[in-house]
């Protein structure tokens, strides 16, 4: 990624319960690929990724910090959350223990995260029910034990973003950071990040190089 332009760095966190598929959707997004055996995550770890956003004429630089779902790393995943611009708060659409657990996921979030942070609700596996697809049944297959109904409601109430996806086929997986950048995107424009005090919003520096989007003179590289 040497030497390419960027206008906006981006921090995200991914946090959830354990399972649901946080590394594997990190994964997916700076790799395209999917892990079967993954192991669990031991404090946290950092992925990055440049995206484009056309309709903005913008590039990002999203820097993801993947958390640990486990309860007795719960601390130490907390202390990720100060200053990130966006959260992807993950469940796992087979577990409705894993949508109860999102709450208190939330709260924490809530609790130490900057209060304007974007944060998308993401159903994830949704790959594993057989009422979503056309394909005949397998033996991998679970019983979906949340609804998109009833999930798109908490996140309406709740003020999140929502999308189902799966790491295991990519749907969505993409989509759903860039839903939430778009977000971000429109927060800065008006003007609800304080550059001061919003560590996860980084904007570009004046640079000699010329790869951009837009007609601007590009901003900054990545490092
Ligand atoms: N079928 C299916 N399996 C998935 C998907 N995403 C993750 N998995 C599987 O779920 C298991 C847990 O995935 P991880 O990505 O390690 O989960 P995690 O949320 O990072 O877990 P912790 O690091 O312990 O917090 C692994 O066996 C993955 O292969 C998915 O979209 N579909
Ligand atoms: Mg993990």
């Amino acid at each position: 990624m040497t030497g390419v332009a960027w206008h906006y760095v981006l921090k995200f966190i991914i946090t959830g319960d354990s399972s649901v598929g946080k590394s594997s959707l990190l994964v997916r997004l700076t790799d395209q690929r999917f892990l079967a055996n993954p192991d669990p995550t031991l404090g946290a770890e950092f992925g990055s990724k440049l995206i484009t956003i056309p309709e903005e004429n913008k590039v990002v630089k999203l820097q993801c910090w993947d958390t640990a779902g486990t309860e007795s790393f719960r601390s130490i995943t907390r202390s990720y959350y100060r200053g990130a611009a966006g959260c992807l708060l993950v469940y796992d659409v087979t577990s409705r223990q894993s949508f109860v657990n999102a709450r208190s996921w939330l709260a924490d979030v809530r609790e130490h995260a900057d209060p304007h942070l974007t944060c998308i609700l993401v159903g994830n596996k949704i790959d594993l029910c057989a009422d979503d697809t056309d394909a005949p049944s397998v033996p991998a297959r679970r019983t979906r034990e949340v609804t998109t109904e009833e999930a798109e409601q908490w996140a309406k109430e709740e003020d999140l973003l929502f999308v189902e996806a799966s790491a295991k086929s990519g749907l969505n997986v993409q989509e759903a950071f860039e839903q939430a950048t778009r977000d971000i995107l429109d927060k800065i424009r008006r003007g609800v990040f304080d550059d001061d005090r919003s560590l996860g919003v980084k904007h570009s520096k004046p640079s000699a190089t010329n790869v951009s989007l837009d007609n601007d003179a590009p901003r900054g590289r990545c490092c």
